[in-house]
């Protein structure tokens, strides 16, 4: 028996399908006994664990792990486990584990890693530990472990990227997917799904460049939609959010997916980039609306052309141009939310007050568009920003503990305050900036908001948007609280 485990991610909302448990599940099926435990679904998660390993005789419990709150979790409740049950295997996968395998390997309680999108090599994995096979001989490129010795032995790539087409369909019957269909503002109903890995780019601030290299293989349309459909037989789904890395990158696949559930009064929500978004022709927007596309993540990432090349954000990327989208997708009442990287070295305050005036300019023409502040945090990758990061002082922890310390967890989170290059007046601007301009630019996908409390926060950050003066907000922070106000980047995914 196998277990799969989530560790908590989002204790506090409603919880999200943990689809790559989903997705390693649909390659054991039919030929391995396994489970999938949601720590999102729990309270206690390691009571829950103890619990079914004790019930099924478990040998093997799979972890996904993202760094932060889930990298929080995971570790104490493996610690606990591998103490409990010390002949259990551990494996972890995910992004965190992909970025810092030696660091996790460090710990007693994690055997292997697998590194990339790991369904055939977790197979295999499991194959080779349950008939005692020499994991010399792996076929799968992507795992880590210390052998007795306490070397490290690692292949050189990640796992090879499968393709999505050909990955047998999800099973949803190992999960009550009725618990992870929410209210947004997509629908009443709204559910998520991935339908291609990777992304073509390879820009030098983010995660995905580690796991697929600059790779990208989608699922087909015609399978999409049909998964798409399906899920509004079973479950009555009215939304979807596509939680791809890239969804759009060909606008051949987007245009046919638009046509083929046009007629299922499904709306949706993905992401992509602004480049190739201006690409799309007036056709090709004009079949997405129709067929229920109610929003866009971008990633903007700056209001320096300067820093985005600097980022390698690649391809046609400019400020100009994400001025030209948001005032294209007002025309189609497509609402953007864009995301930006804050704090870049080497200047990072220029950097800062650049983009709070790019903002500034966004919302004059498109004031719909919902603003994403993230403050730049490294990923262990080559390239002039982690270079310059690095000379700044910078450096990952060495242990596990040390990352699910209140300040790493921060990191984790991209919100950090201890970024040596940022110091605390910097990142204090970027927080009060978002603050007013929440204020006066209130969400439009939060459900909770209503008419008057709309009014009252935009009137009272007027002031301080149109005097520039944002320093210590202190009467937005007392009502954004008392009306439960939710920030842009916790309203979907
Ligand atoms: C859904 C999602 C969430 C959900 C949580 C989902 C869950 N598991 O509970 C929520 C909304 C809570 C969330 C939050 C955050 N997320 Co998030 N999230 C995603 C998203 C959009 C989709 C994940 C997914 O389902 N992918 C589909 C599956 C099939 O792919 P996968 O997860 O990579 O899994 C494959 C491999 O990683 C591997 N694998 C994964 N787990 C395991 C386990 C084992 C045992 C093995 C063998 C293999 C393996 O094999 C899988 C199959 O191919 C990704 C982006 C993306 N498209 O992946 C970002 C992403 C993972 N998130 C990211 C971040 C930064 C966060 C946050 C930390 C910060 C933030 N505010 O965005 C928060 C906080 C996390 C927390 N609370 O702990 C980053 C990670 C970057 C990094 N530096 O590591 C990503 C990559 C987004 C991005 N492009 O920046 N997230
Ligand atoms: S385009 Fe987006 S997903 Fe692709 S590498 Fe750049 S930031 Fe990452």
């Amino acid at each position: 028996m196998i277990l799969l485990f989530n560790p908590q991610s989002n204790p506090q909302s409603k919880p999200v399908l943990p689809i790559a448990l989903l997705t390693l599940g649909s390659v054991l099926e039919g030929e391995y006994d396994y489970e999938i435990v949601d720590g999102n679904l729990c309270g206690d998660t390691e009571r829950e664990l103890t619990t079914r390993i004790q019930a099924t005789g478990a040998k093997i419990l799979g972890v996904t792990v993202m760094g932060g709150p889930q990298l929080h979790n995971a570790v104490p409740v493996c610690r606990l486990i591998k103490q409990k049950f010390p002949g259990l295997t551990i494996v972890w996968g995910g992004y965190f584990p992909t970025q810092h395998y030696e660091i996790c390997l460090k710990a007693s309680y994690v055997d292997y890693v697998v590194r990339g999108h790991g369904e055939y090599v977790f197979r295999e994995l499991v194959e080779k530990l349950q008939d005692g096979g020499n994991l010399g001989e792996m076929q799968n490129e992507g795992i880590a472990y210390r052998d007795p010795g306490a070397s490290l032995t690692v292949t050189d790539q990640v796992a090879a990227i499968p393709d999505p087409e050909q990955l047998p369909p999800l099973p949803y019957h190992k999960l009550p997917v009725q618990e992870y269909i929410r209210s947004t503002y997509l629908g009443s109903r709204t559910l998520s799904h991935h339908t291609s890995y990777g992304c073509p780019f390879k820009c030098n601030f983010c995660a995905v460049v580690n796991m697929v290299d600059g790779k990208w293989k989608p699922q087909s349309a015609e399978r999409t939609a049909e998964t798409v459909q399906s899920m509004q037989e079973k479950w009555d789904v009215n939304g979807i959010e596509f939680f791809d890395n890239n969804f759009f990158v060909h606008e051949r696949r987007t245009t046919e997916f638009a046509e083929r559930i046009n007629d299922l009064n499904i709306n949706w929500w993905g992401e992509a980039r602004v480049d190739t978004m201006m690409k799309y022709s007036d056709e090709t927007w004009q079949k997405m609306k129709e067929s229920g596309l109610r929003m866009l993540f971008l990633g903007a990432e700056s209001g320096s052309d300067e820093t985005l090349q600097r980022m390698n954000k690649g391809g046609k990327a400019s400020t100009r141009k994400t001025l030209e989208l948001v005032r294209r997708m007002k025309e189609y009442n497509v609402v953007p939310e864009l995301s930006f990287v804050m704090g870049n070295p080497p200047e990072p305050k220029k950097d800062i007050d650049q983009t709070i005036q790019f903002i500034r300019k966004v919302k004059r023409i498109n004031p719909a568009a919902e603003i994403i502040m993230y403050m730049y945090t490294p990923v262990p990758q080559s390239g002039e920003l982690f270079e310059q990061a690095k000379q700044n002082g910078f450096n990952f922890p060495e242990t596990l503990e040390g990352w699910i310390s209140d300040e790493w967890k921060e990191f984790a989170s991209r919100r950090s305050r201890h970024i040596p290059w940022v110091d605390n007046p910097m990142h204090q601007k970027v927080r009060n900036f978002e603050r007013v301009l929440n204020a006066y630019y209130p969400t439009v996908t939060d459900q909770r908001l209503n008419g008057w409390k709309k009014a009252l926060l935009k009137a009272a950050g007027g002031w301080r948007y149109h005097t520039e003066i944002y320093r210590k907000p202190l009467e937005l922070r007392a009502l954004q609280k008392f009306m439960h106000y939710q920030r842009p980047e916790t309203s979907g995914f």
